[in-house]
């Protein structure tokens, strides 16, 4: 069971930027689970997908791991994938610690590295398979097209990329209903206004999110030969790009 999110429970006279801190990593599966709609369900179709796309000897990265979740997901569908390997890579010192805790907690027959690094400095290499869930959206616009094209030239032919994002939207009143029902969800899973608006002060400035059109556009210019949204909840979801 993990502790409570309660970061922004109380008043805050200069509200910082956002840091995935000590104080962050404590509280994290309670922080994204009531934050983020369809977690849960992205973390295991997660796992699904690297079923099907894990190839023997081949790597397979989680950058942005945080405290390995999707990571966790996906060694529990790779069991029998001989020779493969699983990165996790994240650079906050505090979700990396606890991250090897709790791959630590199972037993597997797949090898996992941890790595604390930038994802902007990782090499991707004869890569399978290659998540991004919910990471992109804190690197500047041009961090992200480096680091799509890194990931474009790492992946074999046939690998995929999973990219999770929280998502902007061109119309107006449709991006103002989807935001309006994520504060909903949030609401209905026990946050006050208080703490819902102190985060949104918080993250603004470390998050800058895409429209979906944005992440076709940037798969196709790629030259990525396949990519869609396979999932879908409010302002939140995840796309596939198949190389
Ligand atoms: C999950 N994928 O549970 N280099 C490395 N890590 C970074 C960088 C960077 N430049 N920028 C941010 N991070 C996870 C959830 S959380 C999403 C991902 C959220 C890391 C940061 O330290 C944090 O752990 C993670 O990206 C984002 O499936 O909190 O909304």
């Amino acid at each position: 069971m993990s502790n409570k999110d309660t970061i922004f429970s109380a008043p805050i006279d200069k509200i910082g930027d956002f840091t995935f801190d000590e104080r962050v990593a404590e509280v994290f599966p309670d922080m994204i689970q009531r934050s983020v709609p369809g977690y849960s369900n992205i973390i295991s179709a997660i796992g699904m997908l690297a079923e099907r796309f894990a190839k023997p000897n081949t790597n397979v990265y989680d950058l942005g791991c945080s405290l390995g979740a999707a990571t966790l997901s996906m060694r529990r569908h790779m069991e029998g994938c001989e020779g493969a390997q699983i990165m996790a890579v994240d650079n906050s010192h505090a979700m990396v610690e606890r991250c090897k805790l709790h791959l630590n907690a199972y037993r597997s027959d797949v090898h996992v590295q941890v790595i604390e690094e930038d994802i902007r400095n990782v090499d991707i290499q004869n890569a399978s398979v290659v998540v991004l869930n919910f990471t992109l959206q804190f690197l500047s616009v041009e961090d992200r097209e480096q680091l799509l094209q890194k990931i474009y030239d790492g992946l074999r032919p046939g690998g995929v990329l999973i990219l999770s994002e929280k998502y902007v939207f061109e119309n107006d009143s449709a991006h103002e209903l989807l935001i309006d029902l994520h504060h909903d969800f949030k609401r209905a899973n026990g946050y006050s206004e208080l703490e819902i608006s102190q985060k949104r002060s918080a993250i603004e400035h470390v998050m800058k999110p895409d429209s979906i059109t944005t992440h076709r556009e940037r798969f196709k210019a790629l030259g990525f030969s396949s990519y869609e949204v396979w999932f879908q909840c409010f302002n939140f979801g995840s796309m596939f790009a198949i190389k």
